[in-house]
This record gives C-alpha cells, structure tokens and sequence, in this order.
C-alpha cells in the first residue's frame, strides 16, 4: 500500500497518525513527479488532491477521513475508537468539529493574509470571530485530556492536532496569538500532544514541511 502525502498538509497529517499509531506497513510517498494534477495522479484521483491511498490491488481512496475510516476496518488493532456508539459518536463529534468549524476559518484566515492586494481587516476580524467561535466549540466537546476525547489515543487526535498546528500558524501569521492564548484548553492540548511519540512526530513533520515551504518561497 502506499499513501501519497505532504508533510504540511493537516489532511495528509491526520492519515499518517492513524498509520504510525498503528504501525501500518504503508509506503509513505510525496506527489508524484508530474504533480498532483498530471494525468497520470488524475487517473487515481479525479480530486486531485492529496492524501491519497493505493492499496495492493490499485484501489484507489482518496478523502482523509475516508482512508482513516478505512484503515480503522482494515487494520482494528490498536483500535482509536472506543467502544459504544455513544463514545465513538464524540470521538467522530470532536474531529468533525475541528474540520469544519476551526480548520475552515483557518484556512480562510491564511487566503486573507495570502490575498494579493493584502489582507482586508472587516473580513480578518469577521474570520477570527468565527475562528475563535470554532475553538470555543471544539474546546466544549473535547474531555479533560491529555488527548482530544479524554486519557485514550483515539482518531479524534489525527484530526485536532495537524487542526492545531495550523491554528497555531495562522494566528502567528495573523499577529494574533493572543487568540489561542485564551483559549486555554486548545493550547494545553498542544502542548501535551508533544508528549506523545506519534502526535510529536508529525508534529515535526509538519514542522519541517513548513520549513521547505517558506525556504522555496524565498
Ligand atoms: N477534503 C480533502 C482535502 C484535501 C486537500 O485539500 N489537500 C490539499 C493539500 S493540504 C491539496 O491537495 N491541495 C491541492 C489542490 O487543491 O490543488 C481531504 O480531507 O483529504
């Protein structure tokens, strides 16, 4: 099998948790040589977009949390979701959560600071309201810690936090840490992920793929 990836993105990010927290034999690999959008990437996934995973028999499964939702039923053990429906519906609440009401107005927050004519300060502050709305949101669902849904590894990590490292990198992009600050449950959430071997890996992935993408801006 093999999984088409970049360091950087939080999307790719949430599929490599799953396969090192489970010790997946997969081959981790970048785009291929003509890119995410030669023929050849199109044919395996019309999407052209990255994560994408190959299995052994040229099936292809594109989609984030479509791989990781596969590889929970490929590869069971270690399970990172608990057991009862009611358990496993927070864990799924919890990254949903973080995808659609804090990763969007990152992603928005990052278009703004990008914009060639320079950010436009009504929409900043319309964002970072709907950023800081997102974290209050997600900081609700999310248990004690020192993981996303309480003391237990679970899926809901692959998505909080590549999710928080891009909090982290717009609001310092955007000047306003003071955002994540306040938001203490997040904030304490990043720091334990750092203690964990598999979080603390891809967080230096990802910490490195942002490297090589501000050194091939320069
Ligand atoms: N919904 C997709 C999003 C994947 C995605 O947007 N990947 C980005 C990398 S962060 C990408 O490949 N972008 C290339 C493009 O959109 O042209 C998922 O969950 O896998």
């Amino acid at each position: 099998m093999k999984l088409y990836s970049f360091d950087l993105s939080p999307y790719a990010a949430r599929v490599r948790i799953s396969i090192y927290a489970k010790k997946l034999p997969i081959e981790i690999v970048g785009p291929p040589a003509g890119g995410i959008k030669s023929p050849e990437y199109l044919a395996m996934n019309p999407i052209g977009k990255a994560p994408l995973l190959v299995l052994d028999d040229g099936v292809s499964i594109p989609e984030s949390e479509t791989i990781v939702d596969y590889l929970e039923e490929a590869f069971p053990e270690p399970a990172l979701l608990p057991h009862g429906p009611e358990a496993r519906a927070r864990v799924r609440l919890i990254a949903r959560v973080a995808e659609v009401y804090v990763n969007a107005p990152v992603y928005q927050l990052l278009a703004q600071i990008d914009a060639p004519g320079g950010p436009d300060p009504a929409s900043v502050e319309a964002i970072l309201k709907r950023l800081d709305d997102g974290i209050g949101y997600l900081e609700h669902f999310m248990g004690d810690g020192p993981y996303a849904a309480g003391d237990k590894f679970t899926l809901a990590d692959g998505e909080v936090t590549p999710v928080g490292f891009y909090v982290n990198l717009a609001l310092s992009e955007a000047g306003r840490l003071d955002l994540m600050a306040r938001h203490e449950r997040l904030a304490a959430y990043m720091t334990d992920a750092k203690r964990d071997p598999v979080l603390a890996k891809v967080l230096g992935e990802m910490a490195e793929g942002l490297k090589a993408f501000k050194d091939s801006a320069r």
